[in-house]
């Protein structure tokens, strides 16, 4: 028996959720008559026939060894290169549970309509099973689930992602729960693609796409759009955010929380590599997470945050030895490259690398023809284990998670943001990060530098109605609450010329710096209606050449223009009726007040 073909014998045994684990298996086997059943264990030897097996088929195409050991590229179908949130669905009984932040279907005809695609789909293929587990395996912040996927690239993934495997499966047998996660690449058809989220049966199902957030059910689907639903139940937090420990000089480490939509900045601020100065100073920062952060209150009343991912999918362009070197390190091996280019001695290759290479074929196989495409996909994608980054800090693993001093809220913002401002309170703070706007990128299909509302970065990830997540976020203020400082940034802001007024990067060490000082009391900042500004001489801007209009820009607020901003902000708040909280809609007014 080889190691693709053998059944899990663990899950024979009577416990009852390994009981229902096998009936659920069964019943799926029933409906999509798969030639085999592969129960996952996580181990290298399975890993190893996976590959090679994917390698055979052409699935996964060899990097170069000498530079990018143990390194693939995966070419997806060209029609299936990004999440679809137009496809994304959230089905719970009643429709405004969804709330008008969702797309939502009856549960039932959900249900209807994926079983249909389901039917027989996977014939041929071999069905793989993967329990797996989204934090520390014994963090009692961990949850876990079951991937049952068609797709040998999930399970590559998945493996790097999650902790997958014995493990997972034995923490299952013990808890009882799981989320079930149900996905077939199916004929990757972008007209016969969903992505169905049953939260109130912690169920979710996929079909039609082998990309990233659409087919890593552990990923989005479960650790944002499930667990968001479960930890409003339970007290906790689940939020599009990444997580990084910043260690002062002195030695002491403040954690740090910050949502930015998709592919706005979150991989390279957790992975941040402090600018000389700092460095020589001694700061350093740490790396926990740099997607998807779950918190809760502990028992001294302080946030703790776990990350429950293992690995990083982190966009490939803009990628360089000068913007994110620990990203840069992290993948010169044991990577998994997706709709990357290549170097004619086959090294990946992408926009923004600057290596001093030169790519000689595209994403899609073909002779690399800049008039035609970029080399590499806008939202092309790195797979690594979180392991393997050198700022990786040792804190990301222990079960009880790292307290969080500060919670950052930022968009993309071209014009009217400023660098950095800090919330009032914490009722302030649920309404900056409710107000949240940015312009759409490549994460996703459609147009790409729309302006869009994104609360919290949590606009695709939510998984029921904002008004109620919004209510959620501000239950947290109770007695005895040690709640974090809240922030708003924004390293996006441009000049007339059109290009970034702020470095960024690096240098976004500087603001956190402000942050911390603002956290610990020794750090001064202006009074506006819309937050406290830090003035330039807050901010340690050493070494930096900032114009007058990036000085005026980054520090300054512009009362005219947080006017109009502030009105569609009440707008928007108002698309939720009544179920919105008074509290933030009179948070909103009274800033609207303070403007006029
Ligand atoms: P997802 O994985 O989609 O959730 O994205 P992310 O939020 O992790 O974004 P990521 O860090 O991968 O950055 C996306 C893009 O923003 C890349 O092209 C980066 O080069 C660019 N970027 C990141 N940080 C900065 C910054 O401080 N300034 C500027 N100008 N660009 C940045
Ligand atoms: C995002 O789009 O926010 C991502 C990539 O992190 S995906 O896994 O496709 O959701
Ligand atoms: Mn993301």
């Amino acid at each position: 028996m080889n190691a693709l073909s053998k059944h899990s014998s663990d899950a024979t045994s009577t416990g009852s959720a390994l009981a229902a684990l096998n009936d659920w298996v069964a019943s799926v086997a029933m409906r999509t008559r798969p030639d085999a059943i592969h129960w996952c264990d996580g181990s290298d030897s399975e890993n190893d026939a996976l590959v090679a097996r994917m390698q055979a088929d052409g699935t996964l195409l060899k990097l170069n060894e000498q530079t990018h050991p143990d390194s693939w590229l995966h070419r997806s179908d060209p029609d299936d290169v990004a999440r679809v949130e137009h496809l994304t669905y959230v089905c719970t009984t009643h429709h405004e549970d969804a709330g008008p932040n969702n797309h939502w279907m009856a549960p039932d005809e959900a249900h209807a309509e994926m079983d249909a695609l389901f039917d027989g789909c996977m014939q041929g293929r071999t069905m793989y099973v993967i329990p797996y587990c989204m934090g520390p395996i014994d963090s009692p912040l961990s949850r876990c689930g079951v991937e049952i996927t068609d797709s040998p690239y999930v399970v590559a993934n998945m493996r790097i992602m999650t902790r997958m495997g014995a493990a997972a499966l034995a923490r299952i047998e013990r808890e009882g729960a799981f989320v079930k996660g149900l996905h077939s690449i199916g004929e990757l058809d972008p007209n016969r693609r969903f992505i169905m989220h049953f939260p109130e049966e912690l169920t979710i199902k996929s079909y039609g796409s082998g990309y990233g957030g659409n087919a890593l059910l552990g990923k989005k689907c479960h650790a944002l759009r499930i667990a968001s639903h479960q930890a409003r139940q339970e007290g906790w937090l689940a939020e599009h955010m990444l997580i990084l420990g910043v260690e002062n000089p002195q030695g002491e480490t403040h954690y740090i929380a910050a949502a930015f939509p998709s592919a706005c900045g979150k991989t390279n601020l957790a992975m941040l590599i402090p600018p000389a100065g700092y460095r020589e100073a001694g700061w350093k920062v740490w790396t926990i997470g740099d997607d998807i952060c779950w918190m809760r209150p502990g028992a001294d009343g302080r946030l703790y945050a776990i990350n429950p991912e293992s690995g990083f999918f982190g966009v490939a362009p803009g990628t360089s030895e000068k913007s994110n070197p620990n990203a840069l390190a992290s993948i010169q091996s044991n990577t998994i490259y997706t709709n990357v280019g290549t170097t004619a001695d086959n090294q990946p290759w992408w926009e923004g690398i600057d290596n001093g290479q030169q790519p000689a074929t595209d994403w899609r196989g073909e002779a690399y023809d800049p008039a035609k495409r970029p080399a590499a996909h806008p939202n092309s994608r790195f797979t690594v284990s979180a392991r393997r980054c050198p700022s990786y800090s040792p804190m990301a693993e222990d079960p009880q998670g790292v307290p969080i001093s500060a919670i950052v809220f930022g968009g993309r913002r071209a014009s009217l943001v400023p660098l950095v401002f800090e919330a009032r309170d914490w009722t302030h703070g649920v309404l900056v990060g409710a107000a949240m706007g940015s312009e759409t990128t490549a994460a996703a299909t459609g147009a790409v530098g729309v302006m869009r509302r994104d609360p919290m970065a949590m606009k695709p990830f939510c998984g029921y109605n904002f008004a109620d997540y919004f209510a959620h976020w501000l239950s947290f203020d109770t007695e005895g609450a040690k709640l974090p400082k809240v922030f708003h940034v924004n390293w996006f802001r441009k000049g007339n010329d059109g290009k970034f007024l702020w470095p960024g990067f690096g240098d976004n060490l500087r603001v956190l710096e402000w942050m911390i000082r603002r956290v610990e009391g020794g750090a001064g900042a202006v009074e506006t209606p819309i937050g406290r500004l830090p003035a330039e001489a807050d901010l340690n801007l050493e070494g930096l050449e900032l114009s007058a209009e990036a000085r005026a820009k980054l520090f300054g607020y512009d009362r005219a223009g947080w006017q109009a901003e502030f009105e569609s902000i009440g707008e928007f708040l108002d698309e939720y009726g009544p179920r919105m909280p008074a509290a933030l809609k009179a948070e909103q007014v009274r800033i609207s007040g303070a403007l006029a």
